[in-house]
């Protein structure tokens, strides 16, 4: 049984609960032994794969520090849209977040290749190089931002949801208001075959469907449906045009100042609920697809045919940006990720 979330109001920023360790001058208050809470925001719905291994998370750290650190995990955009939370993990507000990586190139550029769409055709792929050498030097470049990164976890595959009718071919996009995230990579991609790409932050979503500001909006089946997208935008397409992996993030100078225990605490807990997010994210698809065409939505799969007129939509931006991000990291992923097209048009 799938459980829809109360949706918070459209572009509620929620007042920020500063911790007494506000301000990002954690000093070295953390001897070893001490109790202490870790205030952890996300957007994703309650209840959602996310969210259920952040709740593992919080588990394991009380467990394993009998009781002494506490984590509070405010999910639903409580405490804001992603960007928002990045900076109040930055400055200290809130110590923990976990953005999907596209509001991560603000803060490393480098990160910004994982931007580009038809990279990865499966998730074991993209978890081999997340996880391996390429993954950790992403993660390393966040530190000049204050922050550090646990760990890759998991949004998933983004697939089209449009409002009114269903969308099978790139060129079908053309003048539809899609929202995408506040995303250059994503947004110039959508402008490049025609649509027209609204950026917004994810708590104003909802409301921009319904009220027509927007007809389409691109997010991982789970998402579009726990977060009521599908509801107005209840036509979705199999496009998969993009792998979205969210990075756990902690504010540097806090983990820097905790002991080396509770340091493998955190970092250990974290490792355990990526696991568990990964793999409850390969099974929690069906369920939901039934959920939507349940509730009279449609959900078009592309056959290979199909799905390569979307992966050759592509071609055009990879020349046109390639150039504009870190060129040897996107040959490195795209290597990686076994991927000859784009290798070629980018060469
Ligand atoms: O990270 O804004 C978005 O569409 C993101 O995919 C979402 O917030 C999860």
């Amino acid at each position: 049984m799938i459980r829809k979330s109360s949706l918070m109001a459209a572009g509620t920023v929620a007042a920020i609960g500063l911790s007494a360790w506000s301000g990002g001058e954690y000093g070295s208050a953390f001897a070893q032994g001490d109790s202490y809470t870790i205030k952890f925001g996300n957007v994703i719905s309650e209840g959602d794969t996310q969210n259920q291994g952040y709740d593992l998370f919080a588990e394991l750290v009380s467990e394993r520090s009998d009781g002494r650190i506490t984590v509070e995990i405010y999910p639903n955009s409580q405490l804001g849209g992603e960007r928002e939370m990045v900076e109040a993990t930055q400055v200290g507000n809130i110590e923990m977040t976990a953005p999907s990586v596209g509001v991560l190139a603000n803060f490393n550029k480098s990160l910004e290749v994982f931007d580009f769409p038809f990279i990865f055709e499966d998730a074991e792929t993209a978890h081999e190089v997340l996880d391996g050498e390429i993954g950790d030097e992403m993660l390393a470049g966040l530190q000049e931002s204050g922050l550090v990164g646990l760990g890759w976890g998991e949004n998933g595959f983004r697939n089209l949801a449009t409002v009114d009718k269903t969308v099978t071919t790139p060129d079908e996009m053309a003048g539809i208001k899609l929202r995408t995230m506040q995303v250059p990579k994503h947004i110039a991609y959508w402008e490049s075959i025609g649509a027209s790409p609204t950026p917004l932050a994810f708590p104003e979503v909802f409301t921009s469907l319904q009220q027509g500001v927007v007809d389409g909006v691109e997010n991982p089946y789970e998402l579009l449906y726990s977060a009521k997208f599908t509801e107005p935008a209840n036509h979705l397409t199999a496009t998969r045009h993009i792998y979205d992996p969210e990075v756990i993030l902690i504010n540097k100078d806090f983990f820097e100042n905790l002991s080396d225990e509770d340091q493998q605490i955190i970092q250990d807990a974290a490792d355990e609920a990526i696991s568990k997010i990964r793999s409850l994210k390969s099974e929690v698809s069906d369920e939901i697809l039934a959920e939507i065409r349940k509730e009279g939505g449609t959900v078009t799969e592309l056959s290979d045919a199909e799905r390569q007129a979307w992966i050759d939509s592509a071609k055009d931006f990879y020349k046109e940006n390639a150039s504009t991000v870190d060129t040897e990291m996107l040959k490195r992923v795209l290597e990686a990720a076994g991927n000859s097209t784009f290798l070629e048009v980018i060469q």
